[in-house]
């Protein structure tokens, strides 16, 4: 379906052309349809074509570009313009490590990211967003009485997806948004790590906003698994910085080539972080990412190395 498809638009079934080779359809594709797609009840379509994508957002199994496991490369979704990263504040409880994880692969793909904190019955933000504070971050919190109308304004008319952690109320969330969505909740358990309870992406057409206009395009939001990790062997080394824009310009003085280690005695961040410029838990984070990256200092560029979309 056209993202800016009316709410009248027919719901076609439809299924990959042989084809299509080895390209694998992911949630947000839009795709070129031949067949039958009256949507009638029994029809059946054919996706002849893929159209090509404005963004990609990937995540890897693990960051070890050196294991079969840590190549394998998901596609999570297409097209989408904004990452809703999911987080609670509470049950299970926050961890910036993730989030941080998350903003490199929303940076790297070219999607804004998003905050959602929540879970704000149970726990206060106070500490999550101090982390965050030299960013520009914009962030909604939520609550089982909120209403959603801050963040159904950052929803209008955009594509977005929601990562988090299984358990954090993604589908709570969407559930809200989206009445007639019915997607399964599941209970946190007593370890404070939930059980995974969607387990595919979806997409759902927002309910159009009378507020935004008869004609603005409701948007859409994808449902996600709850992942336990964010994967980034498929971002450069040098791509990771771009998640942390409160350190980028603390590498300005740094020598040509440096690999921003804390071994690095030239390196220019440790200097930005004592004169106050940014929190020394970003930068301990990101040391922690280009640590866990087996392939750092692979000069190749990441289109070389992912050649293609594999399939799922
Ligand atoms: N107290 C509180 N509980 C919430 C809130 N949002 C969701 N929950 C509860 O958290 C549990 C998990 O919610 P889900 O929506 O299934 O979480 P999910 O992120 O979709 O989990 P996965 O599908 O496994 O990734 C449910 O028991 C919800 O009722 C909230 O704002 N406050
Ligand atoms: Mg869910």
């Amino acid at each position: 379906m056209p993202p800016d498809a009316g709410p009248d638009a027919p719901l076609v079934t439809a299924m990959r052309a042989r084809e299509l080779g080895r390209k694998s359809v992911v949630v947000g594709d839009r795709v070129g349809l031949v067949g039958d797609t009256s949507g009638a009840a029994g029809a059946l379509a054919r996706i002849v074509r893929i159209a090509e994508r404005t963004s990609v957002l990937r995540r890897t199994a693990d960051d070890d570009e050196t294991t079969a496991e840590g190549r394998l490369e998901r596609v999570v979704v297409a097209n989408a313009d904004q990452l809703v990263i999911v987080s609670a504040l509470a049950d299970p409880p926050p961890r910036t490590g993730f989030i941080d994880r998350c903003l490199v692969a929303a940076y790297d793909a070219g999607i804004e990211p998003l905050l959602c904190l929540t879970k704000a019955d149970l726990a206060g933000p106070e500490a999550v967003l101090d982390y965050y504070a030299e960013l520009e971050l914009p962030y909604v919190l939520i609550r089982p009485d909120s209403d959603l109308d801050a963040l159904r304004d950052l929803l209008a008319g955009r594509i977005s997806v929601m990562v988090g952690h299984s358990g954090v109320g993604k589908s709570t969330l969407v559930n809200r948004l989206v009445p007639d969505a019915a997607r399964a909740v599941g209970t946190v358990s007593a370890i404070g790590r939930g059980r995974h309870t969607s387990t595919s992406a979806v997409a759902l057409r927002l309910p159009r906003d009378p507020a935004h206009g008869e004609d603005a395009p409701a948007g859409w939001i994808v449902d996600t698994p709850g992942v336990r990790s964010f994967g980034l062997a498929h971002v450069s080394a040098d791509s990771l910085l771009h998640g942390f824009p409160d350190l980028v310009e603390g590498t300005v003085d740094c020598p040509a080539n440096c690999p921003h280690t804390p071994d690095e005695t030239a390196c220019g961040l440790d200097a930005w972080v004592t004169a106050g410029k940014a929190d020394a838990r970003r930068l301990a984070s990101y040391r922690r990412l280009l640590a866990s990256r087996s392939g750092e200092g692979d000069a190749r560029e990441p289109d070389q190395r992912n050649p293609g979309v594999r399939e799922e």
